[in-house]
C-alpha cells in the first residue's frame, strides 16, 4: 500500500491533537507527520503510533514533499498557508472557515456530497465545514432525498471544545472556583460559562445573527447543493465539554412520517437512531463524546404543520465535526484521486 506524507498544521489544539488520534485509530497509511503548530510550542513533542515527534513552527518552507495538509489553526494562518502549500503541491484540507464560502472551493461532508471532492484541483484546498453544520447534514441529507426540506429551524447546545483548549481549561477552572465558593476567572467567553448558557457563538454580525448560525445557514445550502433551503439558527454555547446537542425542526414538501425517518435513518451512513424514549433512550452529549456517529433521536412529528418533523441530534464536535471529517476527507483523496 503506498504511503503519504501528511502534515497537520495546529498539531498542539483541540482539533489537531484528535486528528493525530484518528489518523492513528483509522490507520491511515502515513508515512511521514510533520507536526505543525506557532512558536510558542516549538520544543514541544506529540506522539503518534507510539513514537514521540517533534512540533515544529509553521513556516513557509513547511510543506516540501507534503502530500496532504490538515489545516487548523484558525482562518488567518490558512488563508496564509493553504495557497502556499497548495502552491508546493500539498493538498489542504481546511478546517478553518476561511474558504468554505469560496464557489469554487469544494465543502466536503463524505457521507453527504463527497462528489464534490473533485473539484479540489482547481485550488489545491477542500474545505471542511463547521461542525454544527456537519451533524446535522449528516442526519438531514437521506430526508432531503426522500422528502426534500423546504426549511430548517435549529437551536444548538454547544460544547466548550468548540473554542479549543483554553476554553476547556475554563470551564474546568470556573466548576471548580464555584464549587469551592471562590469567585469564577472570565477569560475565554464573555460571561462566566460554568453553571450558564451563553447565546452567542462566534461574533454578532448586522442583521442580529452570529457568524456561527449564518455559517449554519450557508453552509447547509452549499454542502446540500440546494441553495432554496431555508435555514434558521441560535447557536448556544452549554457548559459541556464534549459534542454539540442540536434540536432540529425540518418542513419537507412530502409528508414524511417520524417511523419512515426512523427507517430512513437506521441505514443512513454516520448515523446511529438512538430513539426509544420510553425506556429513556435518546441521543446524550456524554454517549456520543468519543465516538463517530451522529446520534439521531426524539424523532416526531411536528403536529402544529402538516409536514414537520422534529429530532435531536448529537454528535462530537471534534471528532465528526472537525477530524474524523477532514481525515475522511483524506481517505476519499487517497482513494480516489492521489
Ligand atoms: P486551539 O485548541 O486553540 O488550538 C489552536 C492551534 O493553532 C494550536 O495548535 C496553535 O499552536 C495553532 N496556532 C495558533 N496560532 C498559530 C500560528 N500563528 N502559527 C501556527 N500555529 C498556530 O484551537 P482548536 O479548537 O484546535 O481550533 C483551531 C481552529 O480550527 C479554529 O480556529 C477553527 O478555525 C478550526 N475549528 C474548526 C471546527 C469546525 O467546526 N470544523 C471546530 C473547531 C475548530 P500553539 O499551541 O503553538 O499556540
Ligand atoms: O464554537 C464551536 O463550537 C465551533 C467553532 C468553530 C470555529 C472556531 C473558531 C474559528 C471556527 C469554525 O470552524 O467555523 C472558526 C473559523 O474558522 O471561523
Amino acid at each position: 500500500m503506498k504511503n503519504y506524507s501528511v502534515a497537520v498544521v495546529g498539531a498542539t489544539g483541540a482539533v489537531g491533537n484528535e486528528m493525530i488520534k484518528v489518523l492513528e485509530q483509522r490507520r491511515f497509511p502515513v508515512g511521514k507527520l510533520t507536526l505543525l503548530a506557532s512558536e510558542r510550542s516549538a520544543g514541544k513533542t506529540l506522539t503518534f503510533r507510539g513514537e514521540s515527534l517533534p512540533v515544529q513552527v509553521l513556516g513557509e518552507n513547511s510543506f516540501t514533499g507534503v502530500q496532504i495538509g490538515l489545516f487548523s489553526a484558525g482562518g488567518s494562518i490558512s488563508e496564509k498557508f493553504a495557497p502556499i502549500a497548495a502552491r508546493a503541491g500539498c493538498v489542504v484540507v481546511d478546517n478553518t472557515s476561511a474558504f468554505r464560502m469560496a464557489p469554487d472551493i469544494p465543502l466536503v461532508v463524505p457521507e453527504v456530497n463527497p462528489e464534490a471532492i473533485a473539484k479540489y484541483t482547481t485550488r489545491g484546498i477542500i474545505a471542511n465545514p463547521n461542525c454544527s453544520t456537519i451533524q446535522m447534514v449528516v442526519a438531514l441529507k437521506p430526508i432531503h432525498d426522500t422528502a426534500r426540506i423546504k426549511r430548517i429551524v435549529v437551536s444548538t447546545y454547544q460544547a466548550v471544545s468548540g473554542t479549543g483548549k483554553k476554553a476547556i481549561e475554563e470551564l474546568t477552572l470556573q466548576t471548580r472556583a464555584l464549587m469551592n465558593d471562590e469567585p469564577p476567572v472570565v477569560k475565554v467567553y464573555p460571561h462566566q460559562i460554568a453553571f450558564n448558557c451563553l447565546p452567542h457563538i462566534d461574533v454578532f454580525l448586522e442583521n442580529g445573527y452570529t457568524k456561527e448560525e449564518m455559517k449554519m445557514v450557508n453552509e447547509t445550502k452549499k454542502i446540500m447543493n440546494d441553495p432554496a433551503i431555508a435555514v434558521t439558527a441560535t447557536t448556544v454555547r452549554v457548559p459541556v465539554f464534549y459534542a454539540h446537542s442540536e434540536s432540529v425542526n425540518i418542513e419537507t414538501e412530502k409528508k414524511i412520517t417520524a417511523d419512515e425517518v426512523r427507517s430512513l435513518l437506521a441505514t443512513a451512513p454516520g448515523v446511529k437512531v438512538v430513539d426509544s424514549p420510553r425506556e429513556k433512550v435518546y441521543p446524550l452529549a456524554i454517549d456520543a463524546a468519543g465516538g463517530d456517529d451522529t446520534l439521531v433521536g426524539r424523532i416526531r412529528e411536528d403536529e402544529s404543520i402538516p409536514n414537520g418533523i422534529n429530532m435531536w441530534i448529537v454528535a462530537d464536535n471534534i471528532r465528526k465535526g472537525a477530524a474524523l471529517n477532514a481525515v475522511q476527507i483524506a481517505e476519499h483523496l487517497i482513494n480516489g484521486y492521489l
